[in-house]
């Protein structure tokens, strides 16, 4: 069925390797993918993104049919000549962004209606409409299906008919899609934080047939123990066979958790993000550059780093750019976090392939409550 093959090359506990092998390149797993929301990995060139080790980015459908419009980036040559990257790209359907960015939206068995963030203009979209969007205008290497982020907290029966129209989204998305040699289409697993509701939905999924299995829904203020146990009750139902994505997470714990669960995909806006904010991303936990600590601090962040803006730049210069709000500031910090991010995914791709996973994740832990020096 799929022309997006999924090789697993270790198996270390719950965590995996994997390769998913794709007509613009392989991407190893477990893997991090940096957000390119408007078609661009804020405050970073696609060299950057490239060089920090990234093998897939992420692209939105709900800012880019807003801004540019997706009709008029495919009359641009598509997502990946627009913003000049030939990697693969993943595309998110619209259905959590307009959950959590637009103003009045109405829910029905059709799709969504909502109103812009940027404009207050109304727009329809369909799981027709999604797929369309990603995966003919916008030209994305995988598709996920229109989905609804089930809002947290959630009674059980309001949860249910929740993940069941995201069900019935799921057949519609993959109707949709069709067959396809050259993208691919991702299901995701609903249920809120009832494991019941989590294994039927993605048994439902499974019996629809996805490329990949995504987990949606977490990360929306459960808290972090619940989320682990969330994980543990739904990777129980993916088959080991396919990549499995955790959708919107997270801090470097998080992903290390859930990659010890079996998830071999992530994004975030967290590295980006955090960077223009003054934050650095580090084993021992974010550190705010603001920090005086740092005013006459000669050393780089990371002596051993590949990543220029780890290894080239003083403390002193980072935290002198942060404190004058100067552009430079969110462009090194933005760098230096996705390559961080990469090099944690690298790090735990070696791990696992070694056999010492649960040595790498204790020592994680270690390190997480010690003092950055
Ligand atoms: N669904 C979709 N995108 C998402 C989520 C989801 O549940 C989340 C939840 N963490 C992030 N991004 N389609």
């Amino acid at each position: 069925m799929t022309s997006f093959p999924f090789k697993l090359l270790a198996v270390d506990g719950g965590a995996r390797t994997g390769v998913l092998k794709t007509p613009r390149g392989d991407i190893a797993t477990p893997a991090f993918m940096p957000v390119g929301t408007a078609a661009t990995v804020k405050a970073l060139y696609p060299e950057q993104v490239r060089d920090a080790g990234a093998q897939i980015i992420l692209g939105n459908t709900y800012h880019l049919m807003l801004r540019p419009g997706a009709e008029r980036v495919k009359r641009l040559g598509g997502l990946h000549a627009f913003m000049r990257w030939d990697g693969p790209i993943l595309t998110d359907s619209g259905g959590f962004q307009v959950w959590s960015l637009s103003g009045l939206r109405k829910l029905e068995e059709d799709g969504v209606t909502f109103k812009s963030h940027l404009d207050g203009s109304s727009h329809h979209l369909t799981p027709e409409r999604s797929i369309e969007i990603q995966a003919d205008l916008l030209g994305a290497d995988i598709s996920m299906q229109l989905d609804e982020c089930t809002p947290f907290p959630c009674e059980r029966d309001a949860a249910a008919r929740s993940m069941e129209l995201s069900l019935r989204w799921a057949q519609r998305s993959r109707d949709a899609f069709g067959e396809r040699k050259t993208q691919a289409i991702f299901g995701i697993v609903q249920g809120s934080v009832y494991d019941d509701l989590r294994r039927d939905s993605a048994e439902g999924l499974k019996r629809i047939g996805f490329d990949g299995y995504a987990v949606g829904g977490l990360a929306v203020g459960e808290g972090f123990e619940m989320m682990c146990k969330v994980l543990d009750a739904t990777t129980l139902f993916l088959p080991s066979d396919r990549p499995r994505y955790l959708m919107g997470v997270g801090k470097p714990v998080d992903l290390v958790e859930a990659v010890a669960r079996g998830i071999d995909m992530f994004d975030c806006v967290l590295p980006t993000r955090s960077g223009r904010h003054g934050q650095a991303w580090s084993d021992y936990g974010p550190v705010n550059l603001k920090n005086a600590r740092f005013a006459e601090d000669p050393r780089p962040l990371d002596e051993s780093s590949d990543c220029p803006a780890s290894r080239d730049y003083s403390r002193a210069y980072l935290h002198h750019l942060v404190k004058a709000n100067e552009y430079l500031g969110s462009m090194l910090l933005s760098w230096h976090n996705t390559a961080y991010f990469q090099s944690l995914m690298a790090r735990m791709r070696a791990a696992i392939d070694d056999n010492r996973f649960e040595t790498f994740r204790k020592d994680f832990h270690d390190k997480l409550g010690q003092p950055f020096d």
